[in-house]
């Protein structure tokens, strides 16, 4: 079978800021990545996804760009970019940039000439209105960030659209001369040989012309009718694909909040001519009255529901990606296994173990591989992500929800909890850095750093090492097909892979508790490909946050 290599390829992703800092001055940099390169040829992962590394005013850590063709300089030169990106081809390992193209920063050039108006080239590249009859804001949608979703600029006279922060305005994809500059842009990072993009928000590029008040939630009224899978969607990525995507051999991901697995199958069918692959938020999204901020965890059925949903519905189709982390997202083992009790270590190989035998391209996010954990939050002046600290000045400045109630909810689920630094070693600062580091390092890097578990080779580590050997071994967990077991159990997460004859049978506990569970006779008599209790695997139950791996052959 002729596979593309995206589908048998796993992938980490990189936050720079927090990866390496390689000169003291307390930001990771470019650098610093070059200089572990060879602990992620160690993991065994083929493909590296590098969060934003461009030029950008950092109103929202890199997702805001002021220019798109240089590097932050916080984060070295593109000399430096250029040598990673080589000594990172000559290890076999390829990269994959983030690309952030719904909207730039309020510094990018094209909106510092647009906001001058008219007779100007930039004029319509972004989102103008003029405010409501009698004055007011266009409409009443409310950014991602907290406050509305229309600026006013003085210097032009009208409002623009941000989805995000004011920092961020929205692009007019609807203009083609912003589309050309876009591919144009993207052409040049393709001619330097990068190896893919992952698309920020992709599925919110194209708006409908007429912007009506939204349904309110909570505060604002809500954008996502007109600007989520907008009507033009498919077309600009299609017209991307044949402008730029297909000239290259590249692996694409689009970032598509809210995408059905029916959209998907356009998003990133097989023969659509758009994307690889899309990143989907259903199993990672628990809202409460507070919106995402939340605590409550999942229930392990609904949870199952969407995860083999997207399974079996894209199955032949489309291609899913596989993910728990990601910088936005609290850390997987906090959130869904046990990372305060004895069970940090199991629960954490227990999830890698369930979601790297899925059918996809699975994501690893810097410290997942350690069963990293989140930050313990002492108060709303340890936040530095701009959701959070807007989050918590709209629900609790505000009075609308007492700290009491609140700081449980924000804490769980703040994107900060994936940005502390990267634990290396148990010296200072984790090895992270020399100097002070721009976010503090979670306290617990004595216990959880990279040095310890390369050194044990019980460690989370090597269970991730392992995961990742065994899809370059087994064709059946790239391409075999995917059935949920037990789809009742609010504590077992089971399910084959089917290959012809060949069978896969994956079993995980999701509790700290023994729980009755009985081997298909198929399997008994076959192997065991991989276990996270170290004298294998019993009939009749499976313990605490028990994860296995059985052959029927
Ligand atoms: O995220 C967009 C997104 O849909 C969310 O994950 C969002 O960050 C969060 O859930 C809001 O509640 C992308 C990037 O991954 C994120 O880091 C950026 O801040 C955002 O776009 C804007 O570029
Ligand atoms: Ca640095």
């Amino acid at each position: 079978m002729n596979t593309p290599w995206w589908k048998q390829a796993v992938v980490y992703q990189i936050y720079p800021r927090s990866f390496m800092d390689s000169n003291g001055d307390g930001i990771g940099d470019l650098k610093g990545i070059t200089s572990r390169l060879d602990y992620l040829k160690k993991l065994g992962v083929d493909v590296i996804w590098l969060s934003p590394v461009y030029q950008s005013p950092n109103d929202d850590n890199g997702y805001d760009i002021s220019d798109y063709q240089a590097i932050m300089a916080e984060f070295g030169t593109m000399e430096d970019f250029d040598e990673l990106l080589a000594k990172a081809h000559e290890k076999g390992l390829k990269i994959v940039m983030d690309l952030v193209v719904n909207h730039t920063s309020d510094e990018h050039r094209w909106f510092v000439e647009s906001r001058k108006g008219d007779g100007n080239r930039y004029r319509d590249y972004y989102i103008w209105r003029d405010g409501k009859e009698g004055g007011g804001l266009p409409n009443n949608w409310g950014a991602c960030f907290g406050g509305p979703a229309w600026e006013f600029d003085e210097e032009r006279g009208q409002y623009y659209l941000h989805l995000f922060s004011k920092k961020q305005p929205d692009l007019n994809w609807d203009n083609p001369a912003v589309r050309e500059d876009v591919f144009d842009m993207m052409t040049w990072w393709c001619e330097k040989g990068i190896d893919g993009f992952r698309m920020d928000v992709i599925s919110m590029i194209s708006k409908t012309e007429d912007m009506p008040d939204g349904e309110i939630r909570g505060l604002y009224g809500d954008y996502s009718p007109y600007c989520v899978h907008g009507p033009r969607v498919h077309e600009y990525l299609r017209e991307m694909n044949q402008k730029v995507l297909s000239k290259y051999d590249l692996m694409t991901v689009g970032e598509t909040a809210g995408v059905t697995t029916k959209e998907a199958c356009v998003y990133a069918g097989n023969d659509t001519g758009e994307l690889n692959m899309v990143f989907q938020f259903e199993h990672v999204d628990v809202h409460g009255p507070y919106g995402k901020w939340n605590e409550k965890r999942m229930l392990l059925t609904r949870l199952k529901k969407i995860l083999s949903r997207w399974q079996t519905e894209l199955s032949g189709k489309a291609w899913n990606s596989l993910y728990w982390d990601n910088h936005d997202q609290p850390r997987a083992v906090s959130r869904f296994g046990d990372d305060r009790g004895p069970f940090r270590v199991r629960s954490a190989k227990m999830l890698a173990t369930c979601l790297h035998m899925m059918q996809g391209t699975p994501y690893i996010y810097q410290g997942e591989e350690l069963g990293m954990t989140n930050y313990p939050f002492k108060g709303p002046r340890d936040f530095h992500d701009i959701e959070s600290i807007h989050a918590y000045e709209e629900w609790c400045e505000s009075g609308r929800v007492s700290h009491e109630e609140f700081w449980p909810c924000i804490t769980a689920v703040s994107r900060d909890n994936a940005r502390t630094p990267m634990q290396w070693d148990d010296t200072d600062q984790a090895g992270f850095t020399t100097g002070t580091p721009w976010m503090p390092v979670n306290p617990n890097y004595r216990e959880i750093n990279a040095r310890a578990e390369l050194a044990d080779p019980d460690s989370v580590f090597y269970h991730y090492q392992k995961l990742i050997a065994l899809r370059k071994q087994y064709p059946i967990i790239v391409e075999g097909t995917y059935r949920l077991l037990m789809a009742d159990s609010e504590e077992l997460f089971v399910y084959e892979r089917i290959l012809g004859e060949e069978k896969l049978l994956v079993a995980c506990n999701f509790t700290d508790h023994d729980t009755v569970f009985h081997v298909p006779r198929e399997f008994i008599s076959g192997t065991c490909l991989i276990t996270n209790y170290e004298d294998g695997f019993r009939d009749g139950k499976l313990r605490a946050y028990e994860a296995m791996v059985l052959r029927n052959m």
